[in-house]
């Protein structure tokens, strides 16, 4: 059935039932509470501690927001103000990363370089511009040689920025889940393993894989209607190859917003840090339709298998073979859709650039610290600013992979354009603040630095990589002042 005859289909079982066109009425509701901006203003506790939780039928000790994995969901709408008090009760050091927000990086902000230390109560503040696009975006620590541990730990929680998007008739007639897809490795205690050295080198990976904290949990679709599924890969280092089993969906939104229209798809990958939005139509025969991962290479898997076979370690997707269950949906009682969206937005083209600039990625090895992930070279230093751009400017970025299995490249404060891939035209107009590099791959990402000024961080998003070097620091000057 294609968009036409969805629209048919629909317009026919108009007459089958009526149904309170509730936006939100999903089967597996996240236990994560959701704190929504008020009077233009989000005021939010969170503590980040070590708890007992239930995970997946099971009881596991893991870091926590608020004692919730996946984290508390946070909403905001353009121009508010966002006011988080931020307490520190892990016996290490932590932060928190605002993912994909085009916000101030610097001081109370979004800002990577800040510690907070254990049993430290702290400030984030900062305003989400008024022309800030809609989109799902998310916090989690960045909490530099720290921040994988976190992740597979549980810490991760969605920000929603409501916005024009939001209010497309289709979109608003449809029911909504986010979905935040987790994975952890665990001991009989429910005790997060720590990994081998080969698994930290290799990006670490879990066999118990969680969507909002639950294993396989079942979705509701209503016959004739719609389901914006909104999926966030907050695992550290897993790529999901994800495919909804005999049933068609459609791509509607990327990191940071709509495409101009929606696109059939019959794989989504989701590299670490990534988002998609999903737009499926229940315009299939009633019925379960598996939500699933299937095997995904990410590079040298042959060798890498070989030598987890030596030394009995958990290489996670590495010995995947079969498709996972990721959720399910279910057909429910039918109910009117809105039209569907022939168009969603606009994604305008970015401006030729003023400077192209090359970023190789590769690894190597330190004589005393051992296996070192570079960029350009260089692992990361605190203290070294790698690259200086121009606020008011567009830049192209050329990331070269040179080594032997994918890197997902991740930069802070301002989204990019992919407009070239192994120097091929990139067909698909999106806003993206993460682009996975397949390894020996290139891709080119135009990027307009806006607003802000200051210092943040570009970094791989496999986050074992990025703790062990793959991240540099790019200034962001006004010339003007
Ligand atoms: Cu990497």
């Amino acid at each position: 059935m294609d968009r036409r005859q969805f629209l048919a289909f629909s317009t026919a079982i108009a007459g089958i039932a009526l149904l309170p066109r509730c936006a939100t009425s999903q089967l597996s509701a996240p236990k994560s509470t959701l704190y929504r901006s008020q009077a233009g203003l989000l005021e939010v506790d969170l503590t980040a501690q070590l708890t007992s939780v239930p995970l997946a039928g099971r009881t596991a000790q893991l870091m926590t927001y608020n004692q919730q994995v996946p984290g508390p969901r946070l909403e905001v709408n353009p121009g508010d103000r966002v006011q988080i008090r931020f307490t520190n009760q892990l016996e290490q050091p932590t932060n928190l990363h605002f993912h994909g927000l085009h916000v101030d990086p610097t001081g109370l902000a979004d800002n990577p370089f800040r510690a907070v230390n254990p049993n430290e109560t702290v400030d984030y503040v900062f305003d989400i511009p008024a022309d800030h696009p809609a989109g799902l975006f998310w916090y989690h620590p960045h909490y530099h040689g720290l921040v994988a541990q976190q992740l597979f730990s549980g810490l991760a929680g969605e920000f929603i920025v409501r916005g024009a998007d939001d209010r497309l008739p289709a979109l608003q007639s449809a029911q909504e889940t986010v979905l935040v897809l987790q994975d952890f490795d665990l001991n009989r205690q429910g005790q997060v393993r720590e990994p081998m050295p080969m698994a930290r080198m290799w990006g670490r990976e879990g066999d118990l894989i969680t969507a909002n904290g639950q294993a396989n949990p079942a979705l509701s679709l209503a016959l004739g209607g719609l389901l914006r599924l909104r999926l966030l890969n907050a695992s550290p280092s897993r790529i999901y190859r994800l495919r909804l089993q005999n049933h068609p969906w459609w791509l509607i939104a990327t990191d940071g917003g709509t495409l101009q229209a929606p696109t059939a798809q019959d794989e989504v990958l989701l590299s670490p840090g990534e988002r998609v939005d999903m737009l499926i139509p229940g315009d299939q025969p009633p019925g379960t339709y598996p939500l699933v991962t299937l095997p995904y290479d990410r590079g040298l898997a042959d060798m890498m298998a070989g030598m987890a076979n030596r030394h009995g370690g958990h290489m996670g997707s590495l010995g995947q073979t079969e498709p996972l269950p990721i959720a399910q949906i279910n057909y429910g009682a039918p109910r009117v859709a809105g039209d569907w969206p022939e168009t969603l937005g606009t994604v305008d083209p970015l401006p030729e650039p003023t400077t192209t600039r090359e970023f190789v990625l590769d690894h190597g090895l330190d004589p005393e610290t051992g296996d070192q992930f570079l960029i350009n070279g260089r692992a990361f230093d605190h203290h070294r600013v790698d690259v200086q751009v121009n606020v008011g400017t567009v830049e192209d970025w050329v990331i070269i992979n040179r080594a032997g299995m994918d890197h997902s490249f991740h930069l802070h404060t301002n989204p990019f354009q992919v407009v070239a891939r192994n120097g091929q035209p990139e067909p698909l107009k999106a806003w993206k603040d993460v682009v996975n590099v397949p390894a020996y791959e290139t891709a080119t990402i135009r990027i307009a630095f806006r607003q802000f000024v200051g210092k943040t961080v570009y970094h791989c998003h496999m986050l074992d990589h990025e703790d062990q070097g793959m991240m540099g620091i790019v200034e962001m000057l006004d010339i003007k002042k």
